[in-house]
This record gives structure tokens, C-alpha cells and sequence, in this order.
């Protein structure tokens, strides 16, 4: 049985480029979400994220017919689930306070969004990166809602076709910024909770994914993504603590690293301000809230890399004290501190969870004299950041006292700024 209407729940980051992609194959998609502004911006063929090209594939699909958008699901013949898995509030955290546990509330909202309209022959996939366990959990939710209906049950992957509607775990491997091309060209997890589930999940995304689509079981299938994320967390928090290490050793991280790198089985990645966004500062969280006492290195990481911005404000005190110093007629008032770079990573405007944003705006409160964000990306700061003055980078580079490079933007290469109060956390100047 072919995939007719395909219905995709959570219109977000990877949500909206996913329905799109199926819209662009002459599949009929369904978008659900529960904001009111993305819904009617979609309608009108437009896109309220951002995302190099995805605002012409958009259009294209939903003036041609093949995409709209909705907040009340609709039957379809599959549903993907890509809603949020955030960490609860931390007062609602149980057990050890200092690890935070998953929240999957918004996958469960969404089960029971689409339960009334699931009927036999459906599949359900869940693409939210979830800690191990959750598609189990979510089939149980659909299970309890839909009685009359029959779905997979833990450890029973070689179930037959007694099954009514599939259930799968697929999760999003998608970095953002190249979305559109990975959505395609990537190699896709297939984590059916039986055989017959993963063989329709595969026929699903094959409808666009050129990359193969390797089939596991929905376990390893989550904790597959949760090992990507965390590995990279991992590599980074290596390269942060050697820069910590050689600041103390009057050694210079990049050197040492570009030499490291030339041996044939080393790849050392670079350290930064700290490791930002919605991914990989929060997805081996689902780990070490499973298997606390198990997971060491994994944690050690986290702890590593989300210390990394208080080292960098800590420097730029120091940086203030020695400018006060070397100007005794000055007081702290008099200083200027210029930020380059407040989004999470380089040549994109996200600015959400981004240490260079947040080192930036804990400066701004600290310092009694002025302090100037350049940020290429973006011509307006969000409302909540507007205490931050946008400048222009050649106006920071003239005027500031203290310079602190945080963002290695593609704008911020290639030209230099020298000062004896320069921190450059990314090691381009
Ligand atoms: N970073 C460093 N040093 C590095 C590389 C990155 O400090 O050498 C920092 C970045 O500046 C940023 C953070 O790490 O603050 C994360 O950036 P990223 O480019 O490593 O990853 P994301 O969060 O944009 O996307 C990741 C990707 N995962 C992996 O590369 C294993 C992507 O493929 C996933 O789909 C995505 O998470 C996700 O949605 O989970």
C-alpha cells in the first residue's frame, strides 16, 4: 500500500523541510502545528524559520497544492512526529538536581493530537531526538487512545502482520544551515519496533532520501543519535579543555592543534566559547539521565563545555584589570568591550541557546562602561536581548578598549583586529 497523504506534526526546524521535501515529490502533506502564526505564514507560501532555501520549496508546494498547513490533525496514510524534547523546568527535575531529565510531554500531546484519526495500515514516526525508550512509550500512548486498534509492544520485532498501525523511531541527522541537501543525501536510522514497521518507514522516506536507509530497532535507533551528539560534545569538550590547558602553559591552542592534526589517526576538533544550540548541548543529557552512574566521559563532557563561557567572561575581568592598570587615570566606566559574533555558531543568525549571546549579555550586565555586539547575521536584536546595542564592526574596532571575538562569521575573516586587550576564543585573529 503507497503513501498517499503524508501528515507532519511539529512545524519546525526539521518538521517544515521535511513536509516540503514530500510536497516536492507530488505527495499530499499535511502540516500540523499548534502555533497560529506558523500555520497561516505556511499558507501563504511562506516560512517563519530560517533556512537557505527551503522559503522556494515552500511556495512552490503549496501554490502547486501540495502542502498545507493546519492545527487540528487530519487522516493520513503516515504521520512524523518532530516536535520538541526538552528538558523539564529544573524544579520538576527528579532525582539528582544537577541532571536534567527529558521532557516528552510536547510527543505525547502530539499522540494524542493524532490518535482519534489513525486507522489500520497507518504508520507513526517519531523523528524528535528522544532518549531511549520514548517510540515504546509513544506507541503505549497511541495504544491507550485508540483501543480499537492494534500497535507494537516492546520485544516484539518479529511480530507478523496482526499489527494494525507501524510504529518507527527515524531520527533527523540534519545539520542546520545545509538542511535541504542533508534531508536528501544523508543516510537515514530506521528504527521499526518490528521488521514489517521499519520495511514501511524505509518505502516512506524513500519517496526523497538518496543516502541508503540502514535499518536497526527503535532503541538503537535513538541512542544511535544520542551517540552522535554526544560524541561530537565529547570532541569539543577535548579541544576546550586543551585550550584551558595551554592558556595556563602559555601555549597556542591552534598550533598545537593544526600539529596534532597532521598525524594520520588524530582530528582534534577546535574549542570555542562553548558548545550552543538545541542539539548538542542537550542531547547527551538523555543519556546521562538514563545511566547516570554509567555514563562518565559523557558527562564529564557536558560539564566541561558548559563551563566554558563563565573562562571566557573570567578573561575578559582579567583583560579590564590589566587595560585599568596600564590606564590609571581611567576607571571601569571608561571602558568600551566590543563582542563579535552573539550567534550559536558560525555564518548563521540563530541565536538561540548560543553562548556567544549569552557571554555577550552577562558582560553587558557586569561592566559598568559600554558594550558594543557586532552580529553580521542580523539587523535587529529579539526583544528580549534589546538591552544589547547592535554596532557596525568597523565602529567597534575603532572605539572599543577590550576586543572579544566569539563567533568565527565568515565576515569576521580575513580581517584583524590587533589590540594588547584581544580575546579571541575562536583563533582566527
Ligand atoms: N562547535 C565547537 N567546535 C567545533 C564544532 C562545533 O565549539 O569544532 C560548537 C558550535 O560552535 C556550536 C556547537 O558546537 O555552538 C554545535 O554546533 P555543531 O555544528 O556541532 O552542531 P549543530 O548543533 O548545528 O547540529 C548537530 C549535528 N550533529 C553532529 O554533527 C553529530 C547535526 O548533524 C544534527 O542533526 C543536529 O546536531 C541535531 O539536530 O541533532
Amino acid at each position: 500500500m503507497s503513501f498517499n497523504t503524508i501528515s507532519v506534526i511539529g512545524l519546525g526546524y526539521i518538521g517544515l523541510p521535511t513536509a516540503a521535501m514530500f510536497a516536492s515529490r507530488k505527495k499530499k502533506v499535511i502540516g500540523v502545528d499548534v502555533n497560529q502564526h506558523a500555520v497561516d505564514t505556511i499558507n501563504r507560501g511562506e516560512i517563519h524559520i530560517v533556512e537557505p532555501d527551503l522559503d522556494m520549496i515552500v511556495h512552490a508546494a503549496v501554490t502547486e497544492g501540495f502542502l498545507k498547513a493546519t492545527l487540528t490533525p487530519e487522516p493520513a496514510d503516515a504521520f512524523l512526529i518532530a516536535v520538541p524534547t526538552p528538558f523539564k523546568n529544573s524544579n520538576e527535575n527528579q532525582g539528582d538536581s544537577s541532571i536534567p531529565e527529558p521532557d516528552l510531554s510536547y510527543i505525547q500531546k502530539a499522540s494524542e493530537a493524532i490518535a482519534p484519526v489513525l486507522k489500520k495500515g497507518d504508520l507513526v514516526i517519531l523523528e524528535s531526538t528522544s532518549p531511549v525508550g520514548a517510540t515504546e512509550q509513544m506507541a503505549e500512548w497511541l495504544a491507550q487512545a485508540r483501543p480499537d486498534l492494534t500497535f507494537p509492544s516492546p520485544n516484539q520485532e518479529h511480530a507478523g502482520d496482526n499489527i494494525d498501525v507501524n510504529v518507527a523511531h527515524c531520527p533527523e541527522r540534519v545539520l542546520p544551515g545545509h538542511v535541504v541537501r542533508e534531508l536528501v543525501e544523508n543516510d537515514r536510522v530506521i528504527g521499526g519496533m518490528t521488521a514489517k514497521c521499519s520495511a514501511r518507514a524505509v518505502e516512506l522516506y524513500k519517496t526523497f532520501v538518496q543516502g541508503e536507509c540502514v535499518i536497526t530497532n527503535a532503541r538503537t535507533a535513538e541512542m544511535a543519535k544520542l551517540t552522535e551528539n554526544s560524541c561530537r560534545d565529547v570532541q569539543i569538550a577535548f579541544a576546550n579543555e586543551l585550550s584551558i590547558i595551554c592558556d595556563k602553559l602559555n601555549i597556542d591552542v591552534w598550533e598545537l592543534i593544526s600539529l596534532a592534526n597532521r598525524h594520520p589517526r588524530i582530528n582534534i576538533l577546535q574549542p570555542g566559547p562553548g558548545v550552543g544550540g538545541h542539539c548538542i548541548a542537550v542531547d547527551p543529557w538523555f543519556i546521562v539521565s538514563k545511566t547516570p552512574e554509567e555514563a562518565q566521559i559523557i558527562h564529564t563532557a557536558r560539564k566541561v563545555n558548559d563551563a566554558k563561557p563563565q573562562w571566557v567572561i573570567n578573561k575578559v575581568k582579567l583583560a579590564v584589570a590589566d587595560f585599568l592598570q596600564a590606564n590609571p587615570t581611567k576607571t571601569a566606566k571608561d571602558v568600551t568591550i566590543a563582542c563579535y559574533g552573539l550567534a550559536f555558531k558560525p555564518d548563521i543568525d540563530d541565536l538561540r541557546e548560543s553562548p556567544a549571546l549569552n557571554i555577550t549579555k552577562q558582560i553587558a550586565e557586569l561592566h559598568s562602561g559600554s558594550v558594543i555586539a557586532v552580529e553580521p547575521n542580523i539587523d535587529e536584536l529579539p526583544s528580549k536581548v534589546n538591552t544589547l546595542q547592535l554596532s557596525k564592526f568597523e565602529t567597534a574596532k575603532n572605539t572599543a578598549d577590550i576586543h572579544l571575538l566569539l563567533v568565527d562569521h565568515k565576515e569576521f575573516k580575513g580581517i584583524s583586529v590587533k589590540s594588547n586587550y584581544l580575546i579571541d576564543t575562536k583563533g582566527i585573529w
